[in-house]
């Protein structure tokens, strides 16, 4: 039995709903009321994948303020994965999806140098007065690479677990790539005096 450990991330502005999703998934509860994270908040969920493979799921519930308090670096340290979330009732969250992307792609780099599986989950999909439009998300999404993006409701419990299975599964298939990937003689470099090849540096060089 392999087991996997991967963490990921959880992140969106303030009050769209990013612990209430932990909550539900890993507790399968909701609550109303709105209690502001500070910091980052630590949940695990171990999921039996396949009769040969566990997933430990490490995540990192991390404030919405914490934007603005550059702490980001150090969370972001060591994730495989992303759900990153707005609220459909609220254009600025989405608009800073934008921000929270920038944020991820220069601070969250896998060791390829790519950047991290990312998936983007418009919430509160079961509240009427929407104001972000299907479209929008799917250009933005599109756009700004996301793995794919998914209308939720963590109230109704709607594409909770869906969207955890869709971000596992593309974090898995990103991380088999990478442990295949042994360097080989092409890719190491020896070390050299200058004078034994100057006409290499000399090309590489500005004179
Ligand atoms: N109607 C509705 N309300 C939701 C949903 N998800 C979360 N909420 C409510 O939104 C509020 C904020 O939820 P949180 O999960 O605390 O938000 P957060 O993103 O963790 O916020 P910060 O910790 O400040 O970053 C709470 O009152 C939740 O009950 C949803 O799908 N539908
Ligand atoms: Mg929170």
């Amino acid at each position: 039995m392999t087991e996997h450990l991967l963490k990921i991330l959880i992140v969106g502005d303030g009050d769209v709903g990013k612990s209430s999703f932990v909550h539900r998934y890993v507790n399968g509860q909701f609550n109303k009321t709105y209690k502001m994270t500070v910091g980052v908040d630590f949940s695990v969920k171990l999921l039996h994948w396949s009769d040969k493979e566990k997933v430990r799921l490490q995540l990192w519930d991390v404030a919405g303020q914490e934007r603005f308090i550059s702490m980001t670096r150090i969370y972001y340290k060591g994730a495989l994965g992303c759900v990153m979330m707005f609220d459909v009732t609220s254009t600025s969250s989405f608009l800073n999806c934008r921000h929270w992307k920038q944020d991820l792609d220069n601070k969250a780099i896998l060791p390829n140098g790519h950047s991290i599986p990312c998936i983007l989950l418009a919430n509160k999909c079961d509240l009427a007065q929407r104001v972000v439009s299907a479209e929008s998300i799917n250009r933005f999404s599109k756009a700004n690479g996301f793995v794919a993006w998914m209308e939720t409701s963590v109230k109704d419990n709607t594409n909770i677990g869906e969207a955890m299975r869709r971000l596992v599964q593309e974090i898995l298939s990103v991380k088999s790539n990478l442990d295949s990937v042994q360097p080989g003689p092409e890719d190491s470099v020896n070390p050299q005096l200058e004078s034994e090849d100057s006409s290499s540096s000399r090309a590489a060089g500005c004179c």
